[in-house]
């Protein structure tokens, strides 16, 4: 098994913190074992993602410097990540942070996605997601937040904006770490990676549920086709 489990009360405060903040950190969630295996996974599937370097008009003009890879894609190429993204425990656990059960999205595109900034200056501009959650995997992470990389979000937003007010938090991740987030009215985004050498991957899984409004935007098919 990937995952490090998790106690009852560990799991009681992450849904505290998730109904309050949009938001809950998922320390060491992948073993190193998980990490390791997830790791190569993913270095193997950059050598196929596409470098992406524009702003996207559906987001407010924010930037988009990284290397991605979407769903439809590693649905083909790897079997490792579409077991994880159906995994049992996995889908126990969210189900007992978000205080609803995760559902597969309908769209392969946007279901697991791989993003990696590996550049001086990359990062993954302000937005909201089409769903509404994401479970966000860490497979490398700059070590000191000083090097970038770090989550901003503002729960509940109005707009993408108030990603530039008092009201941001931040947050820093190590590999091996993982977060959930309520992504479709969480303004989210990632800062600029701020030196040569240092690298961020993750893997986006998103989920929807019964209830949830459909709604489609293109900013997934700008980033991942
Ligand atoms: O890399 C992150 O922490 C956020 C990823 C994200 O927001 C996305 O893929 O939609
Ligand atoms: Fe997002």
């Amino acid at each position: 098994m990937p995952f490090t489990a998790r106690t009852a009360e560990e799991t009681a405060a992450a849904f505290l913190r998730f109904s309050t903040d949009g938001y809950a950190p998922l320390p060491s969630l992948l073993t190193s074992e998980g990490l390791g295996e997830l790791r190569a996974e993913a270095w193997r599937l950059e050598g196929i993602a596409r470098r992406r370097d524009f702003t996207m008009t559906c987001m407010d003009d924010s930037p988009r410097h990284m290397t991605t890879l979407g769903g439809h894609v590693i649905a083909r190429e790897s079997p490792l990540v579409r077991k994880l993204y159906e995994d049992a425990q996995l889908l126990a656990l969210m189900g007992a942070v978000v205080g609803e059960p995760p559902m597969a999205v309908p769209d392969p595109l946007e279901r697991h996605v791989l993003n990696v900034l590996h550049q001086e200056g990359d990062t993954h501009g302000a937005h909201t997601d089409d769903y509404p959650y994401a479970l966000v995997f860490f497979l490398e992470a700059p070590h000191a937040p000083a090097d970038g990389g770090l989550l901003e979000y503002v729960p509940g937003a109005d707009s993408l904006a108030d990603l530039d007010t008092g009201r941001a938090h931040r947050a820093h991740h190590r590999a091996g770490d993982a977060y959930l987030l309520r992504s479709d009215t969480t303004a989210h985004r990632v800062t600029p990676l701020t030196r040569p050498g240092v690298r961020r991957t993750v893997l986006n899984f998103a989920y929807t549920t019964r209830s949830a409004a459909p709604r489609t935007t293109q900013s997934a098919r700008e980033l991942y086709t």
